[in-house]
């Protein structure tokens, strides 16, 4: 099973990248033999590099994929000393914001590494504040005793485990961590609503799985759209919940839904967060510019003889979806390897 995965794998990348057939045969055998003997093959820097750059593009719920080729790819697979992997986790973090100018980038650990967040950089969940989504991991740092100064924006520290031993954490820092403070150039008001956002999301509870390997430590990152924070994270009800603050401070009517007072909010909401990461430097696309990328990457696929699979509740943006062209056509959602999985099944 793992020899056919390990050879569909290297026979699709050795024809991709126009490597002849002695060569691709040749490392097949070395890999069939390692299999024998191990139960297990390694992949060199260069499959790694190339395994994790398909399974972006093989990503059917991400609508950034055009850029799938230019994820600079982090081979740490050596590292199993605490201190060089607290300081590989922080270089990924910087070198990735880059001052702003977002680099995509994905390290890749050992399984002998654990990260427990959800993300490397995420505010913490109490009962009363922060973001709900993140109060099992707030209770689990708690219980290893962090204590923190209980705002609605306190940056939760990396939690990770080695060899099997003890959880522990590590605080970031404060300069590491690029935050934007959200405001309005026409509603000085929403300003005073306090609001910010962490510059780079950097997924880390995905497992990436390539060649029938799976990578159980691999965090990864992009640039936002504007939506995932200004529709979702700051609006949805089980999150900040924050719309009606919102409208407050772009003086809607709020007693009524018949004055789209809603609606309204939402699309002042998103460009407030869109020109707010632009103004202070930060990466980010309009979900618009997004979808014009996504077209391109289909249309990139397309030439190159392979076909697009996508999940289409994902690809259409949560904002005026039947604006951009995803909406309007369906894409298949069979899975395709490599890949990110879950490590457990989201209902999403
Ligand atoms: C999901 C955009 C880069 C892999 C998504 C989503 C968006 C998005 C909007 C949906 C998220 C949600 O609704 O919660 C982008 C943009 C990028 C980017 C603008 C800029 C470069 C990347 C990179 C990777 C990646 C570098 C991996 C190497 C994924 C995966 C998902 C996803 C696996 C699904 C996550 C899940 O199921 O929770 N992306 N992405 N993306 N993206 Fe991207
Ligand atoms: N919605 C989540 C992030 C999910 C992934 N989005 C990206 N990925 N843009 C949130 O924090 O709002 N990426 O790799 O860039």
């Amino acid at each position: 099973m793992l020899l056919e995965k390990a050879t569909a794998f290297i026979t699709n990348m050795y024809q991709e990248l126009e490597i002849d057939d002695v060569t691709m045969n040749n490392r097949i055998n070395v890999i069939r033999k390692e299999i024998k003997e191990t139960n297990m093959y390694t992949h060199t820097s260069e499959e790694l590099e190339y395994g994790a750059k398909v399974a972006w593009r093989n990503s059917n719920r991400c609508i950034g994929r055009f850029f799938w080729d230019k994820l600079t790819v982090r081979d740490l697979r050596h590292i199993d000393d605490e201190q060089d992997f607290i300081h590989s986790i922080e270089e990924h973090i910087n070198l990735a914001t880059n001052d702003g100018k977002i680099q995509p980038m994905i390290s890749i650990y050992s399984n002998n590494i654990e990260i427990m967040n959800e993300q490397l950089i995420r505010y913490a969940g109490y009962e009363d504040r922060g973001d709900p989504n993140s109060r099992a991991t707030t209770k689990l740092l708690q219980h290893l005793n962090w204590s923190s100064k209980g705002t609605d924006f306190d940056i939760l520290p990396l939690i990770y485990r080695m060899n099997l031993g003890n959880l522990k954490y590590h605080q970031y820092t404060d300069s590491l961590i690029k935050e934007v403070p959200i405001k309005h150039d026409q509603y000085p008001d929403l300003e005073k609503l306090n609001l910010k956002w962490y510059s780079v999301p950097i997924i880390s509870n995905m497992d990436l799985e390539i060649g029938g390997i799976f990578y159980h430590t691999a965090p990864f990152n992009g640039w936002y759209m504007e939506t995932e924070i200004g529709v979702r994270n700051f609006t949805d009800e089980y999150r900040y919940n924050k719309l009606k603050d919102i409208a407050h401070a772009f003086h809607l009517d709020t007693t009524t839904t018949t004055s789209y007072w809603r609606d309204k909010a939402l699309v002042e909401f998103n460009y407030a967060i869109f020109h707010s990461f632009k103004n202070a430097g930060v990466s980010i696309v309009d979900h618009y510019t997004a979808s014009k990328q996504f077209k391109k990457f289909e249309e990139n696929e397309q030439k190159a003889n392979r076909k697009v699979t996508g999940k289409w509740s994902w690809l259409a943006p949560p904002l005026s979806p039947s604006l951009v062209h995803n909406y309007h056509k369906g894409y298949d959602n069979e899975m395709r390897s490599p890949n990110f999985l879950y490590k457990k099944q989201k209902n999403t």
